[in-house]
């Protein structure tokens, strides 16, 4: 399998297939495709007809979108678990991955994922009403399934890698959690797979302006 994505420091979408594979310990490469540079989208339509990343290749197959490569991965590596095996958990956890995908838009466009940075601003209200559904639905998983294990719904599941991003914004922008919010960002923020990903992003010398907020 062949996973495009694009940059590390910046890419959110990118950030949520790559983390479940490597944490699935799936074999695949990487190909990285700097984003918003001149000759970007001539790239990413070289990969699928969407002209964005993330771009899933396997073999003939090609899967664009976060969440249909994340779906996608989760029938085809049951072993992984990265679904829940009970269906209404499945049900649960495809209402809040649906959430994000589709939602949040105040906290997506003001808080840029942006790995290199430690910034405190003044969050709008908007944004403020998304940081706190954001919190509902991780307090609210981590309540239930605490005792199944330490992410959203105990054991990794694709869950954790669409609200990957968002524990990563949370850190660069200051917003304070405390108890099983805090808790779980510093579950994830620990994760083997997560470190390799800043390691990687922090690396980048690429710039994009409109992500970098002073
Ligand atoms: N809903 C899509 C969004 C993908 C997306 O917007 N990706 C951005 C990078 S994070 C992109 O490719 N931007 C380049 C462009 O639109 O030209 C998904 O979940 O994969």
């Amino acid at each position: 399998m062949r996973l495009i994505i694009g940059n590390k420091n910046y890419s959110s979408w990118s950030l949520r297939p790559w983390l479940a594979m490597k944490v699935a310990g799936l074999d695949f490469d990487e190909q990285v495709i700097p984003l918003y540079e001149s000759d970007t989208k001539e790239k990413l339509l070289e990969y699928s007809p969407v002209g964005t990343v993330p771009v899933l290749k396997d073999g003939d197959l090609t899967i664009s979108d976060s969440f249909a490569i994340l779906e996608y991965l989760g029938e085809k590596y049951p072993d992984a678990r990265l679904l829940p095996v009970n269906i209404a958990d499945r049900a649960k956890l495809r209402s809040i991955c649906c959430e994000m995908h589709s939602g949040f838009f105040p906290m997506r466009g003001t808080l840029h994922m942006n790995m290199r940075k430690n910034i405190t601003i003044k969050l709008p209200e908007d944004v403020i009403a998304n940081v706190e559904r954001i919190k509902d639905v991780w307090r609210n998983c981590r309540e239930e399934y605490a005792s199944k294990g330490p992410f959203l719904f105990g054991h990794f599941t694709i869950a954790d890698a669409m609200y990957a991003p968002v524990v990563s914004r949370f850190k660069t922008y200051g917003i304070s959690l405390d108890g099983a919010c805090e808790e779980y960002s510093r579950t994830m923020l620990n994760l083997p797979e997560m470190k390799a990903w800043y390691l990687d992003a922090i690396k980048e010398t690429w710039i994009i302006k409109e992500a970098e907020i002073e």
